[in-house]
C-alpha cells in the first residue's frame, strides 16, 4: 500500500483568493501520519510550486480566465500524477480549485486508459467555454476531458481520454441550464441530491457504480469536491451550496469505494481556508482530512 500526497496550492481557475492555501493547511493538519497510521506508505515531497509555470500575463481566451496559467498547472500536474500512478502509488491530489482535475483525471487515464471517474460536486463542471456564464475554468474541466470544450489551442495537450459512459456524479444541486443539455446530450449518469434523498446514498453509490463499473473490475478515480458538502459541513469553500451531503454521506461514498478495492486516485479539490471563521476552516479542513482516510480504508470499527 503505497500512496502520494501531491499538494496543488493553486487557485487560477475560480476567483476568489484562498484556495491555494487548502493544501498547505491539509498537510499541516496531520494528513501524511494520518495515512501512515493507516498502514500506507507515504510519499509527501512538498507542495508543488507552480510559481515558475504561472503565466504573469494571462489575459483571458474568449472568457476563459488565467487560461494559460491554468492550462500549464494542470499539465504538469498531470506528469505528477501519471509518475505516481506508474511507479503504482496512489495519487491523493490536495488541491487548490477544481481545474486542477484536468491533470489529475489526465494523469490517472494515461496509466489506466479504461479508469472510470466518479465526480463528487455540488456543479457539473461540464461547462464549455461557449456555455461557461463566469469563465472559471473550474466549472469546466470536465468538457476538456470529454473533448466537447471545442478548439482551444492552448489546451491542445488534454486528449479526449475520458468516454461520457465512464463518468457518474454524485451530490449535484446547482448545475447551470446549459450543463443539463451536455449531460442529456451525452448520455451522462448523474445522481443528483433528489437522488440522495429518494434511494438513500448507499444504494446511490451502488447504482453509480452499476452505471461505470458494471462488473466491478474497472480502476476507479475519485474525484471530490468539498462543496458537495452540505456548507454546515465543510463551510470554508469557494462556492457553497445548501443542501448537500451529510457528514456521513460524504465519508459514506469514499469508504464504499474503498470497499470495492478498485480506488486508484483520490482528488480533494476546493477547499479555502480564507473564507469563513477559524472554527469552520478547522472543521472544513478536518472533514477534508477524514475523507481522505475514507478512501483510504479507514473504518467506523
Ligand atoms: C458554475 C459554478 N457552474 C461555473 N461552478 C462551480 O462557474 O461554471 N464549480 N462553482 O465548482
Ligand atoms: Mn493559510
Ligand atoms: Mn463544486
Ligand atoms: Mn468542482
Amino acid at each position: 500500500k503505497s500512496a502520494a500526497i501531491v499538494g496543488c496550492p493553486f487557485s487560477g481557475g475560480q476567483a476568489k483568493i484562498g484556495v491555494d492555501h487548502g493544501p498547505i493547511h491539509l498537510v499541516k493538519a496531520g494528513l501524511e501520519q494520518q495515512l501512515k497510521d493507516l498502514g500506507w506508505q507515504v510519499q509527501f515531497d512538498g507542495h508543488h510550486q507552480f510559481e515558475e509555470i504561472i503565466e504573469e500575463s494571462d489575459p483571458p481566451i474568449g472568457n476563459m480566465k488565467n487560461p494559460r496559467s491554468v492550462s500549464r498547472v494542470c499539465e504538469s500536474v498531470a506528469g505528477v500524477v501519471s509518475g505516481h500512478a506508474r511507479r503504482g502509488q496512489l495519487p491523493v491530489v490536495l488541491g487548490g480549485d477544481h481545474s486542477l482535475a484536468m491533470g489529475t483525471v489526465g494523469g490517472t487515464l494515461e496509466v489506466y486508459p479504461n479508469a472510470c471517474v466518479i465526480w463528487i460536486d455540488a456543479h457539473a463542471d461540464i461547462n464549455t467555454p461557449k456555455t461557461s456564464d463566469s469563465g472559471n475554468i473550474h466549472g469546466m474541466p470536465l468538457a476538456f476531458l470529454l473533448g466537447i470544450a471545442g478548439n482551444v489551442p492552448e489546451f491542445a495537450w488534454i486528449k479526449p481520454v475520458l468516454r461520457a459512459n465512464r463518468l457518474v456524479y454524485i451530490g449535484l444541486r446547482d448545475v447551470d441550464s446549459a450543463e443539463k443539455r451536455i449531460l442529456k446530450e451525452n448520455g451522462i449518469k448523474a445522481f443528483s441530491m433528489h437522488e440522495v434523498d429518494r434511494h438513500g446514498i448507499g444504494k446511490v453509490v451502488e447504482l453509480a457504480l452499476d452505471a461505470v463499473n458494471p462488473n466491478r473490475d474497472l480502476p476507479i478515480h475519485l474525484s471530490f469536491d468539498v462543496d458537495a458538502l452540505d456548507p454546515s459541513v465543510a463551510p470554508s469553500t469557494g462556492t457553497p451550496v445548501r443542501g448537500g451531503l451529510t457528514f456521513r454521506e460524504g465519508h459514506y461514498i469514499c469508504e464504499a469505494i474503498h470497499e470495492t478495492g478498485l480506488l486508484v486516485a483520490f482528488d480533494l479539490m476546493e477547499v479555502n481556508p480564507r473564507l469563513a471563521d477559524a472554527e469552520s476552516v478547522r472543521q472544513t479542513v478536518a472533514v477534508g482530512c477524514s475523507l481522505v482516510r475514507a478512501a483510504l480504508g479507514e473504518t467506523l470499527l
